[in-house]
């Protein structure tokens, strides 16, 4: 492991503020020119367009990786160039995907190394012995660090590669890696990542232009973004940063924030409990109280709306479930624009017998809102009393998703849960910070793994 680099990357990203490390990959090719005159014109015209980049995105970004299709085109001397052009500005991670034998892999390591890399990226499927372990060696005496590669984000990857993820992790830490990088495209493993390693530092590739939106990664647990072509390509790179990086704070940052502001208002608490469910429960999780403490709330009803703007949903309503589910829903149905009504948690005894209060007409698309989600019980008593009074349900959103089978359950009524966060990546967050013990956090993650799928009573 290396404390420089991860001490580095720390540095640089306290003062950038940015999770998004880039991928620069531009498209290049001078041997496609025949003359030796004319290719190297054309890779001094491509050196300075990457270093007028870097300097662009100076502050915005706080990485760069630099895989092998820029260095087979410009030859190491010009990468050291580039590096040393923006050292100041950013870590510099070299992404040859290695996979060769340890004595190959450690002559491409220190020439890499030399350069002025800071890291750099080996596939973890080759082994530690005689495979990742000459490098690792090799980074420690330089200095420098090293990141596995745990799994892939194009589909293909989940024919071999990905359905071995586990094992390569576990290869991965045991090989002593500063880091991991796992997909954004399969943010399940990012969350499996960070379940089993919350010390880790993980990098996130397939945000943007692969399909996964800005800040999922971050909001499954990782701690870096790589954003390649959505920002390279754009026509202005710095104002399409400075978009995504408005976007990850909505999104994954806030996460964060959420997650640390309820421990610090006791809203979630380890020990013994009994679920409204019936199951019991190593932890609990009451937002109850959150409109008590307004900044609190503000984060989490703020989050809603963020989540809802970038999947762009339409509805013509928000519906509250009690109890929780009522300020929350009533503020993000405020900030939306959008009428409100709420469900109770039981049928009044008097009057209409009603569990709705408010208006729907017939045929009106109505989003549900709650606070957390165990196996789904009230949401689908909510959904069940939209349904009888002609209002249509296609999506329920919760803060936290316990895993316990919610979402499974709501999908077998033709409604999608939108959650948050999980509850995993709720735990990992405060074990991360000192609000819970390592014991308390394996407690926690081992029952909600043993009690994924629970049915709905
Ligand atoms: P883009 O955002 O343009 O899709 O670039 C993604 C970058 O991340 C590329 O440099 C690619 O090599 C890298 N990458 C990836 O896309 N998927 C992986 O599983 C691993 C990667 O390193």
């Amino acid at each position: 492991m290396s404390k420089t680099f991860l001490k580095l990357v720390a540095d640089i990203t306290k003062r950038t503020d940015s999770r998004i490390v880039l991928a620069l990959d531009p498209p290049f090719n001078p041997y496609s020119l025949k003359k030796p005159e004319e290719r190297q014109r054309e890779r001094l015209n491509t050196a300075n367009r990457v270093k007028s980049l870097l300097a662009e995105l100076d502050g915005l970004v706080s990485g760069v990786k630099i895989g092998l299709p820029l260095i087979f085109g410009l030859g190491l001397d010009l990468v050291e160039e580039i590096i040393n052009a923006s050292r100041k500005s950013y870590f510099f991670i070299c992404d040859p995907k290695m996979a060769d034998i340890g004595h190959i892999n450690g002559l491409e390591a220190a020439q890499l190394f030399d350069v002025g890399f800071d890291a750099l990226i080996i596939h973890a499927a080759v082994g530690i012995k005689g495979g990742i372990d000459e490098v690792v060696s090799l980074a420690e005496e330089m200095d420098k660090g090293v990141l596995g590669l745990c799994a892939m984000s194009h589909p293909g990857a989940s024919e071999h590669l990905n359905k071995h993820f586990n094992e390569l992790l576990e290869i991965a830490a045991r090989a002593g890696v500063d880091g991991f990088v796992v997909p954004a495209t399969y943010p399940h493993l990012i969350t499996s990542a960070k379940n089993a390693y919350p010390s880790s530092i993980i990098f996130a590739p397939g945000v943007g232009t692969q399909g996964a939106s800005f800040g999922s990664a971050l909001a499954a647990g990782a701690d870096y973004e790589i954003i390649g072509r959505s920002i390279s390509q754009a026509p202005s790179p710095a104002a399409r940063a400075r978009e995504i990086l408005r976007e990850i704070k909505e999104t994954g940052v806030s996460i964060q924030k959420i997650a640390l502001a309820l421990a610090k208002h006791h809203c979630v608490m380890v020990g013994e409990f009994k679920l409204t469910s019936g199951l019991m429960s190593p932890y609990y999780i009451d937002l109850r109280a959150t409109p008590s403490h307004q900044e609190l709330f503000d984060l989490i009803t703020s989050a809603y709306v963020a989540e809802l703007k970038s999947l762009g949903l339409s509805f013509d309503r928000i519906a509250g479930v009690a109890t929780a589910g009522v300020p929350i829903g009533a503020l993000v149905a405020y900030k939306l624009q959008k009428p409100f009504l709420y469900i109770r948690r039981e049928e009044r005894t008097h009057g209409t017998k009603s569990l709705i209060e408010g208006v729907i007409n017939p045929g009106d698309t109505v989003l549900i809102v709650d606070d957390a989600v165990t196996t789904g019980g009230s949401l689908l008593k909510a959904i069940e009393a939209i349904r009888e009074r002609g209002g249509r349900v296609e999506y329920a959103m919760v803060l936290v998703d316990r895993e316990q089978g919610g979402a499974q359950n709501l999908a077998q009524k033709g409604v999608k849960l939108i959650s948050l966060m999980t509850a995993s990546r709720l735990m990992q967050e405060l074990y991360r910070h000192g609000f819970i013990s390592k014991e308390d956090y394996e407690k926690v993650i081992r029952y909600i793994q043993e009690s994924k799928g629970a049915q709905a009573p």
